[in-house]
């Protein structure tokens, strides 16, 4: 179900998105991927941790790399190059917002020097992350230390959403009320958050629009690998079972999974490269070529 408030962008042909999934181990980012995916299963979802961009070896993330193409009927075809990485399975989790923010540099590092190259290479492939998706465990009271520390860096150096994973564990109100001390934290951290209000006011529709989305934050999703075919046969649905019954992912209708679906597949999908693309690489690009001009 997409929610009514949220305006589709036109179909465009070649629609591509890179994702980075963040979070600590078993908060739901594999499966927020193939709920995504709007597949049964994606074969290697725990795939290799090499492959996409770090087949040269140079990025040492240590994530899975996952390429999809999302085909639902709601939204233009998208392809999703998704990098799933893990923090906090270490004893010492010291340098791992350092080690994902060094490979979002990494490839913009990359474009850099394609850019400044006198022959560019025409097979050129652009692997800059257009947006990172923060998992954070429904059953905390707000953001650990390590939560915040990686959302403050990532922020930095890429589009960053914060999400509530497992939405369903929780009561309506444990949701709000961890709803609001996650964007406590955030404020007082001053983590960069994508914003989704328009700097445009003449946009009234889009702010409106935007105004809502970012009173969402940060979106509580519940999401299942169990699917079953929907009424129409291109439906696929996805599930979870409870000792009182199922929810059909989709249809739940205060699951912002679906909200951030719409965002990240249509309605965001050209800002969040956009915003890549003309501030943060750009930001990158002026600070590295001010520090060679002084060097
Ligand atoms: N109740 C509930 N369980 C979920 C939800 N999403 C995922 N899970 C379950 O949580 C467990 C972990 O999910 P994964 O998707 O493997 O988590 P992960 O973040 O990829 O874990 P790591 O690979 O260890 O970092 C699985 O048993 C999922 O079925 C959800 O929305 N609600
Ligand atoms: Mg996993």
């Amino acid at each position: 179900m997409i929610d009514p408030r949220i305006v589709q962008r036109a179909p465009r042909k070649g629609n591509h998105l890179t994702l980075l999934l963040c979070g600590e181990p078993g908060t739901g980012k594999h499966t927020f991927l193939n709920t995504l995916a709007h597949a049964s299963a994606i074969s290697n979802v725990d795939g290799s941790s090499t492959g996409g961009a770090a087949e040269d070896g140079s990025d040492c993330l240590g994530g899975h790399f996952q390429d999809i193409c999302v085909r639902d009927p709601n939204f233009p075809p998208v392809s999703i190059n998704a990098i799933v990485c893990t923090v906090g399975q270490e004893i010492d989790n010291t340098g791992v917002a350092e080690k994902i923010v060094k490979y979002l540099e990494n490839q913009f590092s990359k474009i850099l020097e394609e850019e400044i190259r006198i022959k560019r290479n025409p097979k050129y492939v652009d692997t800059r992350v257009h947006v990172a998706l923060y998992f954070i465990r429904a059953t905390g009271k707000g953001l650990n230390e390590l939560d915040i520390k990686c959302m403050q860096k990532i922020g930095t150096r890429c589009n960053l959403i914060p999400i509530i994973s497992k939405a369903d564990t929780l009561t309506r109100d444990e949701l709000i009320e961890n709803k609001n001390l996650i964007q406590r934290d955030l404020e007082r951290a001053n983590v960069r958050v994508f914003s989704f209000t328009s700097a445009d006011e003449d946009e009234d529709e889009e702010d409106e629009q935007g105004q809502f989305l970012q009173g969402m934050i940060p979106f509580a999703v519940m999401t299942s690998e169990e699917t079953k075919v929907g009424k129409n046969s291109d439906e696929i649905l996805h599930y979870r079972e409870f000792p009182w019954g199922e929810i059909i992912i989709e249809e739940v209708e205060t699951n912002e999974f679906n909200v951030l679906k719409a965002v990240l597949l249509s309605t965001y999908v050209e800002e969040l490269r956009d915003r890549t693309n003309h501030d943060i690489y750009e930001q990158y690009r002026t600070e590295k070529l001010q520090s060679k001009a002084v060097n």
